[in-house]
């Protein structure tokens, strides 16, 4: 990539890091803080364009050291450096540079949705009201055909930039699926269903040519596109919020959810961003496939 060769050979300073791990980007992120979690590890940032990387976006991101946030605030201006891994992402060397009064309405962060968002919340045992898509094949999909094995679902767009999101709900899904696989017991029982809420590049054979590079398995993987509108709604219910640039529609910051739906179509479990893992989601699949 050029744009973090330029940035190598522009911080002489920090160039072994850059030489150092092939697979490490590191780029450059100014902007406003909206807020810190309370223990620190985490900053959610209104920041401007990442040049090569991605564009406006408001959205947490992790320090691997808490002391970096300490004395930071909502409202501070910063200047950070975001280290992008394969498979993470991180801020360090943050600085406050300035302050300002924090815009009236803060962009929803990785919090569960308000009231605002219009919809409520699914909760344990309720039915998942059905909605209708289109597979990678092109072809018409209810959620409600998914009856009769549990289904795993989460939501996610294969232009997402930040490898701890999207890439991640990815990878975890291709996890999973081989781990049920790998075991007599659960193997084809269980569907997976990854729900594209950016429908205007997530086409079909988009979604199908990502499926390809995931390895994934459509027999028991499916990947869902559709009506913004209706994407929007259906996602709401189990906390997905979804906010798009009204400049540019591809800028999307936005939350992870994961369902675990029985074979009934009753909501068994939401997990909240990106800190379970795919053993987590075996261990609670398990008992729903017994019950079948
Ligand atoms: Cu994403």
């Amino acid at each position: 990539m050029r744009a973090v060769l330029v940035l190598c050979l522009g911080l002489a300073g920090v160039s072994a890091a850059c030489a150092g791990k092939a697979d490490q980007r590191e780029f450059t992120l100014q902007g406003q803080v909206m807020s810190v979690t309370p223990n620190h590890d985490q900053a959610t940032v209104n920041h401007e364009e990442i040049k090569g990387f991605m564009t406006a976006m408001t959205m947490p991101y992790k320090v691997h050291d808490p002391k970096q946030l300490d004395g930071i605030a909502p409202g501070d201006l910063i200047n950070a450096k975001l280290v992008v891994l394969t498979s993470d992402a991180y801020l360090t060397d943050v600085k406050k540079v300035g302050q300002a009064p924090l815009p009236a309405a803060p962009a929803e962060t990785a919090a569960a949705p308000t009231a605002s968002s219009g919809f409520e919340l699914l909760k344990p045992g309720e039915a998942v009201p059905d909605a209708s898509f289109v597979d990678q094949g092109g072809r018409k999909r209810t959620f409600s055909s998914f009856k009769g094995s549990p289904v795993l679902m989460t939501f996610i767009y294969t232009k997402c930039p930040m490898p701890t999101f999207c890439p991640l709900m990815d990878q975890h899904f291709a996890a999973i699926q081989k781990k049920l696989k790998d075991d007599p017991a659960l193997n084809g029982r269980v569907h997976l269903v990854s729900v594209s809420f950016d429908p205007i590049v997530d086409t079909p054979p988009v979604l199908k040519a990502h499926a390809q590079t995931l390895g994934a398995d459509l027999k028991t993987w499916t990947f869902l596109t559709g009506d913004r509108d209706d994407i929007d709604r259906f996602a709401a219910r189990f906390g997905v919020s979804v906010a798009r640039s009204l400049t540019d529609q591809r800028d999307i910051t936005h939350n992870l959810r994961t369902a675990l739906v029985d074979p009934g179509g009753k909501l068994v479990k939401v997990y909240i961003g990106n800190e379970w893992t795919p053993d987590q989601a075996l261990a609670d699949v398990k008992p729903v496939v017994g019950a079948n």
